[in-house]
């Protein structure tokens, strides 16, 4: 693919004529159309006219890794850019990788275009169908006390709600402990593992559901389960390239803090797109269902429930399951 060529075309939001072309990349004329239709081939979408020229008009929607690195400029997260057709799992392949070589970059992320088992909490499915979301996993390499460990899904969170705020314009809600919903919906969900022989490693494992149809979920899904397609006005289709760059981008700013600590940061910011406080909900643990108002939700401490026998209890995330509105 002549890279040379997609840069000069993005500079340039109209036509280019074929001579400028040829001047600016000292290249003939036949090269030229050749590698102009390499870049249709590969997906781009390109406009030829025979007197003005040529026009990029989109980029593929393709996990093209020249794409998603273009000025990336993060300084850990995506610097290690992976990019697999499918995997099992995203996370399953990270931990593959740091087996075969614990040295691997902190920041360390592997996307697929589909997932043949996609996994969340306790051993739940994620529906991970080819093309038509963001399925990831972020290497970190740093000390988390454990007791501070949630912090790691707040991380993703907090991303994610971020990037959906300023780039897709989609205010999102962070549902404790590690869902994010639009309009009620599950979009996104975080799933953060370790393993006992890697110290002081995590992988952070992202669902993002992007284009997907109401008609391309489960039947299990339907009704619980949106995509950002499924939610924007005109239910327009967005180019996955452009969504995954800036979530790498927040991604790796919220890494930051995590890094300096600055937990306190991260729960304040995470809190804005919470809104189950006064909410009456129920959730399991240990197979028990608890039913009560939110009297307080952290990040890192989880839910104090105000239960309906009158007392105040504290639930941490790792152990509970199931939260849904009562
Ligand atoms: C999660 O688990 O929400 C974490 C999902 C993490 C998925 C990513 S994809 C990249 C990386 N590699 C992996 O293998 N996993 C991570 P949990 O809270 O347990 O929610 C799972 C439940 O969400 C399922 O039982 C379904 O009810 C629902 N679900 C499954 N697929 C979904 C989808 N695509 N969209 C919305 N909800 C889904």
């Amino acid at each position: 693919m002549n890279h040379a060529l997609i840069q000069y075309l993005k500079k340039h939001s109209d036509f280019v004529p074929v001579p400028d072309l040829e001047k600016a990349l000292k290249a003939r004329r036949d090269a030229l159309f050749t590698d102009v239709e390499d870049l249709i081939e590969e997906g781009y979408s390109v406009e030829f006219h025979p007197y003005l020229g040529v026009k990029l008009l989109d980029i593929p929607d393709r996990l093209l890794p020249h794409e998603i690195n273009e000025d990336l400029n993060t300084k850990h997260v995506g610097r290690n850019l992976l990019i697999r057709d499918e995997v099992a799992s995203t996370n399953e392949e990270a931990f593959a990788l740091l087996e075969a070589d614990p040295d691997l970059p902190d920041g360390t992320t592997i996307v697929a275009e589909a997932q043949s088992a996609g996994r969340g909490r306790m051993g739940r499915a994620w529906h991970s169908p080819r093309g038509a979301g963001l399925w990831l996993s972020v290497v970190l390499k740093c000390p988390v006390a454990p007791d501070k460990l949630p912090v790691l899904t707040a991380m993703a969170s907090l991303a994610v709600a971020n990037m959906l705020q300023q780039f897709i314009q989609l205010p999102s809600e962070i549902k404790w402990p590690n869902d994010i919903m639009l309009r009620g919906r599950k979009c996104c969900g975080v799933l953060v593992e370790a393993r006992s022989n890697l110290p002081d490693t995590w992988v952070l494992g992202i669902g993002l559901n992007v284009n997907q149809q109401a008609a391309d979920f489960p039947p299990e899904l339907k009704g619980l389960a949106t995509s950002l397609r499924m939610e924007r006005p005109g239910q327009q289709a967005l180019n996955r390239v452009r969504v995954l760059r800036p979530l790498l981008f927040y991604l790796d700013k919220v890494y930051d803090l995590v890094l300096r600590k600055k937990y306190d940061k991260i729960a304040k910011a995470w809190a804005e797109f919470v809104h189950m406080g006064g909410k009456r909900i129920s959730l399991q643990q240990g197979g028990l269902e608890h039913t009560g108002t939110v009297a307080r939700v952290d990040p890192l401490e989880g839910i104090a429930l105000r239960l309906d026998s009158g007392e105040t209890r504290q639930f941490p995330a790792e152990a509970v399951n199931n939260v849904r509105s009562a």
